[in-house]
């Protein structure tokens, strides 16, 4: 099979190089000499393709295909009711509880190995989840896997455009989109479908959630037979295809003057143009929407709520299983900063909570980790866990907007595991964000998790070959996020760069230390926003304070932060259930790292830590920026084992890293040194 030139990060974790370690190899080599795929559907031909180029790297074998049910090693994959190959495996357990996306990795006393499920996709997934056993060096005796995922919903959006630019995008151009065109790079796409069905996701939107005026085309058949040919790529890997629509459609591509939802035109329009999309589409996932948000078109121009809104479009939606994917990204972006009584941490709840239980059964709500916008520290959005009779999607952002873009090593999942890991409460003790949004604590059939893609057109599809690990990442996440950001990490540093325990050792650790790292030199203790406008990239502290945008700090002379208590500031504290609103209501028991976003305080104010907030702000931004440095260093200690091109990629990365750390360091301290007049108590160097 031909394919694109290799190197650079192009094969992502799945860069399959030959075992180093021979007696493995050998082990390996004889439990997959012999290899049975049953089935040629796309989605098989795609397994049976990943078995063969994976056996080829990592084991230097061309298995022989056998379909004979005779004896000795044997590789068997398929769905069990299809061949008697499978009848000791049948026979060995009951399989009704594996669902449409589990999967068995199970050997036999005769030496076989089944890869199993109840579908061609969770046949796929059983094949890429041997593939990681081989990759991590795992021991194949008596081996009996069954995995189901967490989630039914495991989707990316993509903020991609037509003209091939990329919202917050930091890894090139689109994947998708090119000068006003669909791709014609299919290969690229066969190869990034392959990369995201290797850990699981089963959804994606191509285009970007700020529908402009050429992308509402999309769904019409200017794009459509084009957009068909990526959708039968993302079929071939059990990824189900999304558009990103715009509410305003009736009126900017329908001819009509309205795109009120309770209008029976504007129904008929949508209902006569989904019908279209599955003529192309047959499996065609849905639409995402941002609606009534920065300026996007929705149902507040015409009186109707969200509920009216997203309901409009899944009854068009819901005879051919489609679903619609609505965001809670609702807010008021024509703020003044003298308001102090308007809060955009509240307003996410406050729009959704009261319709709560309005939504058709195909729509969910797709609601970001936080109440504000994807900064390095912000509470869960209270939403999560607030509404009880609604479908829920928990909303990521892998791209690196406000965490460093894809310049600065950040690795994401730690942030992600405290998200799915907050107690809610909603339901007593016990009650996670990871349980609202798998369904599993309301009872509700649909929900999981999306979040906004960090890969382009860079030759290693995320700009830094590192943040490879956030993609992989998140995905593992949403299969399963009882995983740690440790095992994840591992996993895909040892698909990555083989296995070499001293890199390993050093490459883990640059991981899961770096997202402490970033937080302790960018903006301190949950107060978020100190970036340039518009890029936001680079530190600038009043960059974001006197904007329209709700996005304040409220540093003056005396102290700093936002009073959110019920008490006396925007009550957006009571927002959460009990206890965890009393926590964050009192300045005492709200966790040092997000007092800022609850309160305003002192600069003299001494956090749980001991320390003063001022002193905090000098203390971490000098050990925030020593740490970048080490990153640095870290990785120039392993400089011999890694592949001379990737090490040259990713130290360019951190050298820059180690220099902007300096200047966000220099920056904010700077800046609290003058607004405040309190000196370090270390009297180290400050401008
Ligand atoms: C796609 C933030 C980003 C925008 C993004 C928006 C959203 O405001 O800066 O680029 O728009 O979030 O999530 O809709």
């Amino acid at each position: 099979m031909k394919r694109r030139k290799a190197g650079g990060g192009y094969e992502g974790w799945l860069k399959y190089s030959l075992i180093e370690d021979a007696g493995m190899r050998e082990a390996y080599a004889e439990k997959c000499s012999r290899l049975a795929v049953v089935g040629d559907s796309p989605v098989m031909a795609s397994a049976r393709r990943e078995l063969k180029l994976a056996l080829s790297g990592l084991l230097g074998i061309v298995p022989e295909e056998s379909e004979l049910p005779d004896r000795g090693p044997l590789l068997v994959a398929g769905v069990p009711d299809r061949s008697q190959l499978f009848e000791p495996l049948a026979a060995a357990g009951d399989l009704s509880g594996l669902g449409e996306e589990g999967y068995v990795i199970e050997s036999s006393s005769d030496g076989r190995v089944y890869l199993a499920g109840l579908t061609d996709r969770a046949v796929l997934y059983a094949v890429f989840g041997f593939i990681r056993l081989l990759q991590n060096g795992e021991d194949l005796e008596e081996i009996r896997i069954r995995e189901t995922p967490a989630n039914g919903l495991r989707m990316l959006n993509h903020w991609d455009n037509l003209d091939g630019s990329v919202e917050r995008g930091y890894a090139g151009k689109s994947l998708f989109f090119n000068n006003g065109e669909i791709t014609d790079d299919l290969e690229r796409i066969e190869d990034y479908a392959r990369l995201l069905a290797s850990c699981g996701i089963n959804a994606a939107a191509i285009n970007n959630v700020n529908v402009h005026k050429q992308e509402t085309l999309l769904i019409t058949d200017a794009y459509l037979p084009e957009v068909s040919r990526i959708a039968a790529i993302f079929r071939s890997c059990g990824i189900r295809l999304f558009l990103s629509v715009n509410y305003a459609s009736p009126m900017e591509i329908g001819g009509l003057n309205t795109a009120d939802p309770l209008n029976a035109d504007v129904a008929a329009w949508w209902k006569s143009a989904v019908g279209n999309v599955y003529r192309h589409i047959p499996d065609f996932g849905g639409f995402l929407v941002k609606a009534d948000s920065e300026f996007r078109p929705g149902p507040f121009t015409y009186g109707r709520n969200h509920a009216d809104g997203a309901n409009l479009l899944a009854d068009a939606l819901a005879p051919f299983g489609g679903l619609v994917v609505w965001r809670c990204f609702v807010y008021n972006c024509l703020q003044d900063w003298r308001d102090r009584s308007t809060d955009r941490a509240r307003a996410a709840y406050d729009h959704f909570m009261p319709l709560d239980g309005d939504f058709r059964d195909n729509v969910l709500l797709q609601i970001k980790n936080g109440p504000m916008d994807f900064q390095v520290r912000e509470p869960v959005s209270p939403l999560l866990g607030g509404m009880k009779r609604t479908n829920q999607l928990l909303e990521l952002q892998i791209t690196q907007e406000y965490t460093g873009q894809q310049r600065h090593l950040c690795y994401l999942v730690p942030q992600w595991k405290e998200v799915i890991e907050f107690d809610t409460r909603a339901r007593g003790e016990g009650s996670l964000v990871a349980r609202v949004v798998d369904g599993s604590l309301f009872g509700r059939r649909l929900g999981g998790m999306a979040a906004v893609a960090n890969v382009g057109d860079a030759p290693n599809w995320t700009g830094h070959l590192l943040a490879q690990a956030n993609l992989y990442g998140y995905a593992r996440l949403a299969w399963n996020p009882g995983l740690s950001s440790e095992e994840i990490a591992r996993e895909w540093v040892r698909m990555t760069f083989g296995r070499d325990w001293e890199a390993e050792r050093v490459i883990l650790q640059m991981l899961l230390d770096s997202y402490n790292i970033y937080e302790a030199y960018t903006a301190p203790l949950g107060v978020g926003w100190m970036v340039n406008p518009d890029h936001h990239y680079g530190p600038n502290v009043d960059g974001y304070e006197y904007a329209k945008w709700g996005t304040y700090h409220y540093a003056d002379r005396d102290g700093i932060g936002v009073d959110r208590t019920v008490a006396t500031g925007t009550g957006f504290a009571g927002q959460y259930h009990s206890p965890n609103s009393e926590r964050y209501e009192s300045r005492e028991s709200c966790p040092d790292e997000l007092l800022l976003f609850f309160h305003h305080v002192p600069y003299k104010h001494r956090l749980n830590s001991g320390k003063t907030v001022i002193q905090h702000i000098y203390d971490s931004r000098f050990e925030g920026a020593e740490r970048a440095a080490e990153l640095l260093t870290l990785w120039e200690s392993i400089g011999e084992r890694i592949d001379e091109e990737l090490y040259g990629q990713v130290r360019q990365r951190l050298l820059h890293q180690r220099e902007h750390a300096c200047e966000w360091r220099d920056i904010l301290n700077t800046y609290f040194y003058r607004k405040s007049g309190i000196a370090d108590e270390h009297g180290r160097m400050i401008y």
